[in-house]
């Protein structure tokens, strides 16, 4: 039976107001995500959260070479969920960017698909088990963690909606999030807005190409 998931990303305190890399208005995510857990409780989707999980001489750190300051090291208290963020008992969590030295997409971790679980199992490996085909995605931060993982939830195949109200990007460069949004959408993910989920974005499928404007019509 097509099942639906709901993947919150990376909601820990470290990427929140007062945190070690405060997404700006990053715990502005956790009033609509919460009506969003609730819903996803009572439908019964399948729930999952994905955390980062460094190490303390991770690789992905500015003083190991890294572009970022020190944040979600492994049993700090930066590492954990917002407490106000509401969370099933039975939340599946995928911990990520734990490797000191490797590839660099396994240091870092951007996507939640480069996560495991407690049983060391992938998202991969794990939604086809629920019959999962859609995925909503939201949480921090829209620029970089769940970009990463929308994309690759495009590419595996997942019908894919990012909550938009419920994510916040680091816009390091001004204009992050919202050319993260466009990537998002060309890779074929959809734009909606929880709790009015019917209003959803998409590019159509056949894309039209580009009309000339009326002044360059008049140049024969
Ligand atoms: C993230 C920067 C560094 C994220 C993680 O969760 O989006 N961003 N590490
Ligand atoms: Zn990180």
């Amino acid at each position: 039976m097509a099942k639906t998931a709901l993947l919150i990303v990376d909601v820990q305190n470290d990427f929140c107001p007062g945190g070690a890399l405060p997404v700006p208005d990053g715990d502005r995510v956790i009033e609509p995500l919460n009506c969003v857990v609730a819903r996803a409780i009572h439908e019964k989707w399948f729930i999952c959260a994905s955390r980062d999980w460094h190490p303390r001489n991770s690789r992905h750190f500015v003083e190991f070479g890294g572009q970022w300051p020190a944040h979600c090291i492994q049993n700090t208290e930066g590492a954990r969920f917002y407490p106000e963020l509401y969370l099933p008992e039975e939340l599946r969590i995928f911990s990520k960017g734990c490797a000191v030295s490797g590839l660099s997409r396994e240091v870092d971790g951007y996507s939640a698909f480069d996560g495991r679980d407690q049983f060391s199992m992938t998202l991969r490996q794990t939604l086809p088990f629920r019959g999962v085909e859609l995925l909503y995605v939201a949480g921090l931060a829209t620029d970089y963690c769940v970009k990463a993982t929308v994309l690759d939830a495009c590419l595996i195949g997942y019908k894919t909606r990012v909550l938009i109200n419920c994510c916040r990007g680091v816009e390091r460069n001004e204009g992050d999030s919202r050319r993260a949004v466009m990537e998002m959408m060309r890779a074929g993910a959809e734009i909606s807005f929880e709790p009015y989920d019917s209003m959803v974005m998409r590019i159509p499928r056949v894309q039209q190409r580009p009309q000339p404007s009326s002044r360059c019509a008049t140049i024969r």
